[in-house]
């Protein structure tokens, strides 16, 4: 609860401002600042995410759903992680902030939404500037007025929510894993179960998005685009120090174009392309070898790229870097071609395996019939992953939808999904040949489902290997 300046004075903050304030300084300190209050035009997508909650409402009548932003979380002493909010909270809300919580209260007919928040900080007990999350040490927060206005919510102080939930009755969800302190306080009213169910719900909502989303979605893959031309730019750069310049290059155009990298960027020159989640990205980058860029910016709104170029670092491909990149290149054609509504899901990646098994068959890597390789799994040796996954505002988006509705379901008009085969030949693999071992292949695209077929989002990066090429050497000219 909001302590007050009769109650208790502030004197347990983390970082010891309290010691030595003298009552002068504290009434000093409680006035003299002007009424900043602003008026505020609603969020862009004001009426997506109430269509949204409505969606929500319809499923759960009659329940009372808690929805939490999260909290921030310590990265040592008193300096935090940088804040992202709950996936499901955003959706709701289009609220990024820490510490908020959405509550869906039943009433007839459906439910009122409201919005808990931290307000400004109170001047008259020093919360101002004695607490080291104060506003005169982590800036300017919203009033619960402008709020109301930018999420078109009614908001409230969020430090009164625990005991507002405390006192209702009746059946309650909440999505779990964001909100230590919101789960306690509900722990004598909730199951594991029913909140699951309420979990995965709002996952397979995301499955098909709205008109706002596919915008967003396209803003993140063109800021993606801009950041592996950049990356190009500076290659010589990162053969003069690591694949960290890399990494740092395209950081930087996703802080400048979007709210961060919507996942570690996987920088791999030479054989670490063959580690598929290489993010130490502290290794050599040279000329001869091949860099596998698996980046994508998240936008303010936290909709995420998600794309792989794997590029020759001297700005030409080798004839056996060639041939194994033309073959993923084809696969990824194949899974493409497979991307349409009413499609099973998993077309796409049995398409782009199945070109990949008869490439290790022709290469001599494994015995045929490609049917034999397919029925066997022989292939993911060096296919190892899985062909593509849903994307949104998480990359891996939608992960706990049911199997039915997801890895076993049907392509619908506005799903999003990434199509990236790759072929992996660890550079200790006694099987192979030793000219293909420590090369690693990945090609990476955002492909929306569309009435009539799909469209690539990413289609502005080059991807065959000719055009590749083509593309280096102007950026590098
Ligand atoms: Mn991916």
């Amino acid at each position: 609860m909001a302590e007050t300046a009769e109650e208790q004075p502030i004197t347990q903050r983390k970082n010891g401002l309290s010691r030595g304030v003298s009552d002068e300084l504290a009434e000093n300190m409680a006035s003299g600042w002007a009424d900043t209050e602003a008026d505020l035009r609603p969020i862009a997508q004001a009426d997506n995410t109430a269509a949204r909650r409505a969606v929500l409402s319809a499923r759960f009548p009659g329940e009372r759903l808690v929805v939490p932003a999260g909290n921030l979380k310590t990265r040592s002493n008193d300096t935090e992680y940088p804040f992202r909010a709950a996936t499901d909270y955003a959706y709701l809300t289009g609220d990024l902030k820490e510490d908020g919580v959405l509550v869906l209260e039943p009433v007839a007919g459906g439910h009122d939404a409201v919005l808990y928040r931290l307000p400004r900080s109170d001047k008259e007990n020093g919360e101002f500037w004695l607490d080291g999350q104060g506003e005169l040490w982590a800036g300017r927060r919203h009033s619960l007025t402008e709020a109301q206005a930018l999420y078109g919510l009614p908001c409230r102080d969020v430090r009164t929510v625990t005991d507002v939930l405390r006192r209702a009755d009746g059946p309650v969800r909440v999505v779990r894993g964001h909100d230590a302190g919101i789960e306690t306080a509900l722990a004598d009213k909730i199951t594991a179960r029913t909140d699951e169910e309420l979990r995965v719900f709002l996952s397979e909502m995301r499955l098909v998005k709205d008109e706002f989303e596919v915008g967003e979605l396209q803003k993140a893959v063109d800021s993606t685009v801009r950041g592996f031309e950049d990356v190009v730019k500076v290659l010589d750069k990162a053969e003069a120090t690591s694949e960290r310049y890399i990494e740092g290059t395209f950081f930087l155009r996703a802080r400048v174009e979007g709210n961060d990298v919507g996942y570690g960027s996987i920088c791999a020159a030479g054989p670490h392309a063959t580690t598929i989640h290489w993010v130490r990205n502290d290794g050599p980058v040279r000329p001869g070898d091949l860099l596998l860029l698996d980046a994508g910016v998240e936008t303010h709104t936290l909709y995420t790229a998600d794309i792989t170029r794997t590029l020759p670092i001297n700005g030409t491909f080798s004839p056996v870097q060639r041939k194994i990149y033309d073959a993923v290149y084809e696969a990824q054609e194949a899974g493409i071609a497979a991307v349409r509504p009413g499609a099973k899901y998993q077309d796409f990646h049995h398409a782009a395996q199945r070109v990949l098994a008869e490439k290790l068959v022709e290469w001599g890597l494994l015995e045929g019939p490609v049917e034999r390789v397919l029925e066997l799994g022989l292939q993911r040796r060096w296919t190892m992953t899985g062909t593509g996954h849903m994307l949104g505002m998480d990359v891996h988006d939608c992960a706990v939808a049911r199997r039915e509705a997801y890895a076993d379901g049907t392509l619908e008009p506005g799903m999003c999904l990434t199509v990236e085969p790759g072929l992996y030949f660890q550079p200790d693999d006694l099987t192979l040949p030793e000219e293909y071992r420590g090369i690693g292949v990945r090609i990476e695209d955002d492909i929306l489902v569309t009435e009539d077929g799909n469209r690539n989002l990413s289609a502005a990066l080059p991807r065959t290997s000719e055009d590749v090429e083509a593309w280096m050497a102007r950026l590098k000219g």
